[in-house]
């Protein structure tokens, strides 16, 4: 079975250990994806983020999931692009190694990741859909207790951009 699996769909409805969100710094939400988790969360995810005093780019911090079906949200400021040459692949595959450590330390099974980044901080998507797909296998490959790591695409070109990234990886593995 493949550990890494590509989704559409909308990731308030995850039932996952899990949830992975796309926020920013301040962790006092926002619009796209963290606006969704924290609507379908209820007012208690935004009092426990309080708590946190923000999150520099490219780490992550967990919360509770409150009224979402998950147990966890691992909460992870994505890299604003600006270019491209201020660091932002590293800081991007930074925040999905970091989530999938966290989730490993909090004895999650399974976690569902957004699209970091490539939506209001215009991260390209076809770079951001490589260093996803790649680092997320490349920790599969050394880490056992994560069962399943989904990518839940929001839309149909997000779903296209994922799917060719994993095909193009295992196509380079074989
Ligand atoms: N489920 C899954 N994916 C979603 C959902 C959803 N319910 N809603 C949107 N997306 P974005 P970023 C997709 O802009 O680029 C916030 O204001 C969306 O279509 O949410 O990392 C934060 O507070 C896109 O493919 O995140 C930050 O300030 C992907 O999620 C800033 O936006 C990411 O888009 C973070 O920007």
């Amino acid at each position: 079975m493949n550990r890494l699996q590509i989704t559409q769909g909308d990731i308030t409805h995850c039932t996952t250990d899990a949830i992975v969100n796309a926020a920013n710094t301040t962790l006092l939400g926002g619009g796209g994806v963290d606006g969704a988790i924290h609507r379908a969360a209820g007012p208690e995810l935004l009092a426990e983020c309080r708590t946190l005093n923000g999150c520099n780019t490219g780490e992550a911090k967990a919360t509770k999931g409150y009224r979402l079906p998950c147990r966890y949200v691992i909460h992870t400021p994505g890299p604003i692009w600006r270019g491209g040459d201020h660091g932002e692949a590293d800081k991007l595959a930074d925040c999905y190694r970091n989530s999938l450590t966290v989730a490993s330390t909090l004895g999650c099974k399974t976690i569902a990741f957004p699209s970091i980044s490539t939506g209001v901080y215009h991260f390209p998507l076809t770079q951001a859909a490589r260093i996803a797909v790649k680092t997320i296998l490349t920790y599969l490959r050394t880490h056992n207790d994560i069962e399943q790591v989904t990518m839940v695409c929001f839309d149909k070109g997000t779903l296209a951009a994922y799917e060719q990234a994993l095909a193009e990886t295992e196509q380079t593995d074989a």
